[in-house]
């Protein structure tokens, strides 16, 4: 070799340790993912607002970096969970909405899978919903542990004892795949039971590497909490009275995740251990006791979506984005707010890059990213993990490219709009008169995004999906949103009657 050769590999030899020291510590972390369920970007403290009460969460926040634009790939939460656990966008592997049928294929390794094959013991508590026949509960499904209702949305007071026994929101709580205690047998409620259940397997885990995902019932509907919560927020200034009760509810939750902090810290874990906290979707529309409430922007009684337009099931940001924090001491800045968008299917990559793993050993590749590089510094401050990002649901769907928004929702005027959230994060102001050129381009790279997903599982295919757009077929907005408007302004046809 000659000198000049063995300096310059030398240097870059130093080069790439020091990078490695930087985002990648050299025994890889315990990882914990905390899910709330429907929790709005409204409903935690460190979002500024002060009709809530999440001090735990808000820890989280202050001695980690919170994500001003963290965005789920799904405005529901089958499909946002998908996202998470595969690193991609669910859409790829046909899961397009809640129901039975969409699952994460075996062909593809999943997150927990991935953990398992990098020597960790992966554990799960809580609401699972992606697939619920034997070969796709959890413990068929890279999980060594697991804990909780593999089911959607569930009783928080009580379980079925066996599994032909289901009420509605009332099914079996499993423990590794045999059917547990009812709940109201122990006198429990769901939620503190996971945060009970997350602490003692950090616990009687505390001398391997772990793999932890806690995914909480709370804050989905029923509505039910023990007053205790609210006693504790007397004092809270709500607007309405529903606000409080969601608000302990919320408590409750934000108690659990002080037992999984209280188990990380008193083990000595903390700065080994990455925990993620973030909600699967936005804000519903018109909750409260009496179901359904139609309720506006600004107008709404329990979870709240801050000022961003559209809810839950919606492709406006009230349904996509959502409180996101990375919390890991010693490694990740405390206190930083993170500026650029990021998405909850880059957990997954995160995680398993630690250990050096770029890609799932089978199936598809990532979508998401590293974020490490980007939030500890590594990268310059202006690049962004994401230029450009894509949502799909039923007909609503959206492309972000900078901070440029094109969208479609079926709860609108039926037109596509142009937003820009730099100057307008609630989307109050649509620019798609004031720039069609840009709205053409960004529906043409949707349209080229999109084409190419797989086929719903449920062989349900987008009303306005451009099948054509590889033969050359272009969706032309103007012309559509002149359609639409002719549409809504035609006189409605009379009834017949007699049918
Ligand atoms: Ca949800």
């Amino acid at each position: 070799m000659h000198m000049h050769d063995f300096k310059t590999s030398a240097l870059s030899l130093i080069g790439s340790v020091s990078l490695i020291a930087a985002s990648q510590a050299a025994t890889p972390p315990n990882v914990i993912i905390v899910l709330a369920d429907d929790q709005g970007y409204g409903d935690v403290g460190f979002h500024g607002f002060d009709d809530i009460r999440t001090p735990n969460i808000d820890k989280l926040a202050k001695g980690g970096t919170s994500f001003a634009q963290g965005y789920v790939t799904a405005s529901v939460c089958g499909p946002s969970r998908c996202g998470i656990m595969s690193g991609m966008h669910q859409q790829r592997l046909g899961y397009y909405g809640n129901g039975p049928l969409s699952v994460i294929p075996h062909s593809q390794q999943n997150f927990a899978e991935m953990m398992k094959e990098l020597g960790y013991h992966t554990g799960m508590i809580g609401k699972w919903h992606l697939g619920e026949t034997e070969d796709q509960l959890p413990w068929n499904r890279g999980f060594d542990f697991y804990y909780g209702s593999p089911t959607g949305s569930h009783d928080y007071f009580k379980s079925s004892a066996n599994a032909d026994e289901t009420r509605k929101a009332i099914f079996p709580v499993y423990r590794n795949g045999k059917i547990d205690t009812p709940i109201q047998e122990r006198g429990d409620y769901l939620t503190e039971v996971y945060g009970d259940e997350a602490a003692d397997f950090i616990n009687e885990n505390k001398d391997r590497p772990f793999f932890l995902y806690v995914a909480h019932n709370a804050v989905h509907f029923p509505w039910q909490v023990h007053d205790k919560y609210l006693e504790r927020l007397k004092d809270l200034p709500v607007h309405h009275e529903e606000r409080r009760f969601f608000a302990g509810m919320v408590l409750a939750l934000d108690d659990s995740v002080g037992a999984i902090l209280d188990a990380v810290e008193k083990n000595g874990l903390s700065e080994n251990t990455l925990i993620f906290y973030l909600s699967d979707n936005g804000t519903p529309r018109g909750q409260g006791f009496k179901q359904p409430k139609q309720k506006e922007r600004g107008t709404t009684t329990m979870s709240s979506p801050g000022d961003f337009n559209g809810f839950k099931g919606d492709t406006y940001e009230g349904g996509l984005r959502v409180p996101l924090v990375a919390y890991w001491p010693g490694t990740i800045p405390a206190g930083q707010v993170y500026p650029h968008p990021v998405v909850s299917f880059d957990m997954a990559p995160t995680a398993v890059a630690r250990s050096g793993m770029t890609k799932p050993s089978k199936g598809l590749p990532f979508d998401g990213v590293d974020l490490l590089p980007y939030i500890t510094g590594e990268k310059p401050a202006n690049e962004r993990p994401h230029q450009n990002m894509f949502w799909r649901r039923d007909n609503d769907y959206a492309i972000r490219q900078g901070d440029w928004k094109l969208c479609w929702n079926s709860r609108s005027d039926q037109t596509i709009e142009l937003y820009n959230l730099a100057e307008d994060p609630g989307e109050r102001v649509d620019l798609v008169n004031k720039y069609p050129e840009r709205a053409q381009q960004m529906q043409d790279a949707f349209d080229a995004w999109d084409s190419q997903l797989a086929e719903n599982v449920t062989g349900k295919v987008p009303a306005n999906r451009n099948v054509k757009y590889a033969e050359g077929k272009r969706t032309n907005v103007s012309q559509f949103n002149t359609q639409a408007a002719e549409r809504k302004n035609r006189p409605q046809p009379k009834k017949r009657k007699g049918k």
